[in-house]
């Protein structure tokens, strides 16, 4: 028998996927969670219906929303990463070898567990003498650690639920306390295709706190569009003065010093969105 699994992305657009396996379902404290294996993408995992990452194209989001911030910043050495249970985002971060700690806030810990059982190729890295793990609400943890990170990453689902404080101004002011003075924070902020509003909004309400506030992009097939954006929020370093010949060579698919500054040149019509 054919099953076939679909996200309904927006009222009139979805995704389907020829589907192979049902690994897991479940009812969080949180969310519903559904590991499911597909034939294009790979193992996928699904909250409330909605493809968080795939085995195929997760390199792409992870190293899309670490490197170009852990770059971009002289000397990180202590990184925090809200949502992201999955683990993809740490295992990056860990790349680095300046990095003495990285600290991941998920809510969910069915996510983190869950991925640790289906996905190992993503959560490898959770285990890491490096790395704590919380399992909390991400609000609360940057209200309650203030001046104390180089880099934080918003690896966070759509705004609904539990994360939509997540996209939130006062949260952005929380996550500029909690950062060092030259910290710098990158958030995922959906895409320029479907979520126009919320980019502009999030850009504004990044730039009234932060004095360098950049939008990137890259593809990401499996997400609403296929096209996604990050904004990025930088007390001090400027992504575009990275000197990239001094990119040490670490192991990606996705990220390298030629796209660091190219991802920041926009599409007119995204450009338009955060003018
Ligand atoms: N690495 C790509 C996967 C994610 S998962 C996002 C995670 O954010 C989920 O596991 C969810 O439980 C967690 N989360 C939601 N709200 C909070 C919160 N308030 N504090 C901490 N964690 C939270 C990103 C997917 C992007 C999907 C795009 N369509």
């Amino acid at each position: 028998m054919e099953l076939w699994y679909t996200e309904y992305q927006t009222s009139s657009v979805g995704i389907t996927c020829k589907t192979k396996k049902t690994y897991h379902t479940e009812k969080t404290e949180y969310q519903e969670l559904a590991l499911i294996d597909t034939e294009q993408f790979g193992k996928m995992l699904v909250l409330d219906g909605t493809v968080q990452t795939t085995i195929e194209d997760e390199f792409v989001y992870h190293e899309m929303i670490t490197h170009v911030p852990l770059f971009t910043h002289k000397n990180p050495k202590k990184a925090l990463v809200i949502g992201g249970g999955d683990g993809g985002a740490i295992r990056e971060i860990i790349k680095h070898p300046s990095i003495e700690k990285a600290v991941l806030c998920e809510i969910d810990g069915r996510v983190i567990e869950v991925s640790k059982q289906y996905l190992p190729e993503i959560s490898c890295a959770l285990d890491d003498k490096k790395v704590e793990v919380v399992v909390g609400d991400g609000i609360k943890y940057v209200n309650e650690h203030k001046n104390e990170f180089d880099v934080i990453m918003v690896d966070s689902t759509d705004p609904v639920g539990p994360a939509v404080g997540l996209f939130a101004v006062d949260f952005y002011k929380a996550i500029y306390d909690s950062l060092k003075e030259d910290g710098i924070f990158v958030a995922q902020t959906e895409s320029p295709f479907f979520h126009k509003d919320l980019i502009t909004k999030v850009f504004n309400d990044v730039k009234s706190l932060f004095p360098i506030t950049r939008l990137y992009t890259c593809a990401i097939p499996t997400y609403p569009s296929g096209y996604w954006s990050f904004t990025m929020g930088s007390k001090k370093y400027d992504p575009l003065e990275t000197d990239t010949d001094s990119i040490p060579n670490i192991d990606t698919k996705y990220y390298c010093p030629q796209i660091h500054k190219s991802v920041f040149s926009l599409p007119k019509f995204v450009a338009d969105l955060v003018k």
